[in-house]
């Protein structure tokens, strides 16, 4: 029996510092989501590290709340008066505005305990957190609890991978589902590769673990059980880390589906290994499709060889086909919709790559590409060997879509990386650039996997605010394709029709987000102001060094 710590925590996820990144979609969520409880736009998923929090310490309080401040408004002093403890988290992109709550939280004399990826021993939030916690926080919490009650609680606890059966069980009754989009589950923890920018593997480890069967059942019972038709986000570092395991974890989604008596539609991060010819790929394919996958994001980042090369993701380079054959052998051969994240400012890359990177995009069937300027992360190999050569600049803001590179670039300066990634963005962005690639998507995708839950949704008054705001014109403009598609596509049935014609939507919705984003990057990076050595490349520099 755990003794209670004490009578009231609060848990508390902060704003993100911004709204203008790639995944936040404010401006999709502000215009066409109906607002969530407190009058704010939706958002697209809950804090999902917190709900499992929240869960673990029921023991250890009287009365617990989870506020997320992204939908909630009221004020702090408000929503914490009468807690005891207060447990914040989040990532890199909420630190202003964890460092803004955090100094409220102390002013207002409440222990305050931080956890989530923000933290590390340099953050600016040290000094004002009574405890902290690095990385998973399963291994440790119980140690902090206990520390508090003897009254020889440290400063700093750093977690450990712990064994699956460990990983927190959320709440989903923690957070009020209606203000948000999706919900989330996760169902593995940690990446074998060694992907040079990614700080996943030293996070989180590069063992593939597993939430037993048992739990990831009671997730998507609970989901069921409170309601939710919609979306699911399986939120692990690479779900197909381990194939022969992914191949069982598909098995047994399928198989909780069948129990609940509904397949909810997922989408998940995985590599492009999925598209390799090997038998367990083959089998992976098969029942990514049967577990109703219908979108998968993959970390693609260049289709420049020898960048990929430089940042180690030479799996993408496997087997005969092209990447661009590979995005549309995934979705033909498993219904799913694919999106991809790329990387410009890799060491390889140069002026004259920015053209072939655009092509390729635009060759592609993924309509949603999130593109970023490279940026070295705390941990990752990147900074270390950036350090080493004095290269970098700043710290990361933590957004990967600012438009911001925080090192000096091998073949191009920062000024130049900037303008560079602009051009990016406009280009593929540009109206008939993304709906071609929703086209290419629209014939490939398996409507069947969607028809369930499209046709659990209402929302009329969504496509009239689409087909009536900002853009419409470009909607109405590609939409006789689109129609054409879903009848060759659908025959006589109805649903499967409304159901291609929901995504053209969607993806219209989307886009939204999309072309706004480019203009705030237009604008900001408009205005910037650069200094001597982000003026020059680091080889020229290095030339200029050795002239003198
Ligand atoms: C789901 C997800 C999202 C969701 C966020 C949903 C939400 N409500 O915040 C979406 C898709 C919206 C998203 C967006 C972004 N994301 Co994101 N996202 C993830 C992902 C894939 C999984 C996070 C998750 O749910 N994990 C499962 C839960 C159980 O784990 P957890 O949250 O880490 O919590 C554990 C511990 O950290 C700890 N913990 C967490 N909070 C707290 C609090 C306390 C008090 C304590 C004690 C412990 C604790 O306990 C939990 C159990 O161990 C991670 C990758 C990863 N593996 O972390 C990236 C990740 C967090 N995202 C990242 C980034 C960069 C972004 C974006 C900035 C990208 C962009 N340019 O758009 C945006 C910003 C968001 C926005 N709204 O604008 C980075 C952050 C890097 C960093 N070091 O901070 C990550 C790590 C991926 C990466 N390596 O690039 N993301
Ligand atoms: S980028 Fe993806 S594949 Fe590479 S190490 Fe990170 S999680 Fe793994």
């Amino acid at each position: 029996m755990i003794k209670h710590i004490a009578i009231k925590a609060v848990l508390i996820y902060p704003e993100f510092d911004t709204q203008d990144t790639f995944w936040s979609y404010s401006i999709s969520l502000e215009m066409y989501a109906p607002s969530s409880e407190f009058g704010l736009p939706k958002r697209l998923l809950p804090p999902l590290g917190l709900m499992g929090l929240f869960n673990h310490l029921k023991p250890y309080y009287q009365s617990l709340s989870l506020v997320d401040k992204n939908i909630d408004p009221r004020p702090l002093k408000q929503l914490i008066s009468d807690a005891d403890h207060v447990f914040m988290g989040g990532m890199l992109a909420q630190e202003q505005s964890l460092l803004k709550l955090a100094n409220e939280v102390k002013q207002l004399g409440k222990l305050l305990i931080i956890g989530g990826t923000v933290v590390t021993p340099q953050s600016p939030l040290v000094p004002i957190a009574d405890h902290l916690i690095e990385n998973e926080a399963e291994g440790v919490i119980d140690e902090l609890l206990q520390d508090i009650i003897l009254g020889k609680a440290k400063k700093y606890y750093k977690g450990h991978f712990v064994p699956p059966e460990r990983f927190f069980q959320p709440d989903y009754q923690s957070v009020n589902m209606q203000n948000y989009m999706h919900m989330a589950v996760q169902i593995s923890r940690g990446c074998p590769e060694s992907c040079e920018f990614c700080d996943i593997p030293l996070r989180f480890g590069k063992a593939y673990r597993v939430t037993p069967y048992e739990q990831t059942a009671k997730s998507f019972q609970q989901l069921k059980q409170l309601g939710w038709l919609g979306q699911v986000f399986v939120v692990d570092d690479n779900f197909i880390a381990n194939p022969r395991k992914a191949v069982e974890v598909l098995k047994n989604l399928y198989q909780i589906g069948e129990q609940i008596g509904y397949h909810h539609p997922k989408y998940t991060e995985l590599t492009l290994r999925l598209a390799d010819d090997s038998a367990i790929m083959q089998e992976l394919r098969y029942w990514f499709h049967k577990a109703h996958f219908i979108n998968g994001f993959y970390g693609v980042e260049t289709p420049n060889k020898a960048s990929l090369m430089e940042t180690k993701k030479s799996q993408n380079l496997r087997g005969e086909r092209s990447l661009v054959d590979k995005l549309s052998y995934i979705s033909e051969q498993t219904g799913a919709g694919v999106m991809i994240g790329m990387i410009y400012g890799f060491d390889h890359d140069t002026t004259e790559s920015v053209e072939p990177f655009i092509e390729f995009v635009n060759a592609t069937n993924a309509p949603i590409v999130m593109a970023g300027l490279l940026n070295a992360l705390p941990y990752t190999g990147l900074m270390q060997r950036l350090e080493k050569a004095g290269r970098t600049i700043q710290v990361s803001s933590g957004n990967n879509s600012d438009g911001v590179i925080n090192f000096i670039p091998y073949h191009f300066s920062v000024k130049q990386a900037e303008q560079n990634y602009l051009h990016i963005l406009e280009k593929i962005y540009h109206p008939k650039a993304f709906f071609t690639r929703v086209m290419r998507h629209l014939k490939l995708i398996d409507p069947d996997l969607q028809t369930n839950y499209r046709a659990t949704g209402n929302n009329l008054a969504q496509l009239v605010k689409i087909l009536s705001k900002k853009n419409a014109y470009i909607y109405w403009r590609y939409l006789p394709m689109a129609l054409v598609i879903a009848k060759n596509r659908s025959g006589p049935n109805r649903l499967r029709y409304k159901t291609i014609l929901a995504e053209y939507f969607s993806l219209c919705g989307q886009y939204t987000h999309f072309a706004a984003q480019i203009k705030v990057q237009q604008k900001q990076i408009a205005k910037r102001s650069y200094q001597n050595q982000q003026k020059t490349s680091w080889l020229a520099f290095q030339k200029s060094i050795e002239v003198d």
